[in-house]
């Protein structure tokens, strides 16, 4: 087999990969679960350009979830009002502290994580 035949099956095999990714007609869910004063997962990771939906639930009162640096900024209904479900999409790779925004009592600042957004086609050599 030539190089040139090889560098052409590599070529198609990434095209269908892209392909499949691009009928992916939902977004992957993330659960996250807030109780005071912590988010559990705290530490999310995701890929630049990759929409995601979150879908975070109280375990006790209302909290909030903002996203530094974005326009996401959402409120968390109490336990057993239903869950907060929002899309997003990070346009630039970085680290993105989430918080919540709601006074939720004497731990509400330290009630925070962070979103890591990583570039596929950046090499991790590189950076
Ligand atoms: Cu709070």
């Amino acid at each position: 087999m030539s190089i040139g035949r090889i560098a052409a099956v590599m070529g198609a095999v990434v095209l269908a990969g892209e392909f499949l990714m691009a009928r992916q007609d939902s977004p992957r869910v993330i659960y996250i679960t807030a109780e005071r004063f912590s988010f559990s997962p705290s530490q999310l990771s995701l890929r630049v350009g990759e929409e995601v939906e979150f879908r975070i639930s109280s375990e006790d009162t209302s909290h909030g979830f903002r996203i530094a640096g974005t326009s996401l900024n959402a409120t968390i209904p109490k336990r057993g009002h239903g869950e907060l479900a929002v899309k997003f999409r990070p346009d630039h790779p970085g680290r993105y502290k989430f918080e919540c925004n709601r006074m939720c009592g004497a731990g509400h600042s330290f009630m925070q994580g962070v979103v890591i957004v990583e570039d596929p086609t950046t090499p991790k050599a590189s950076r």
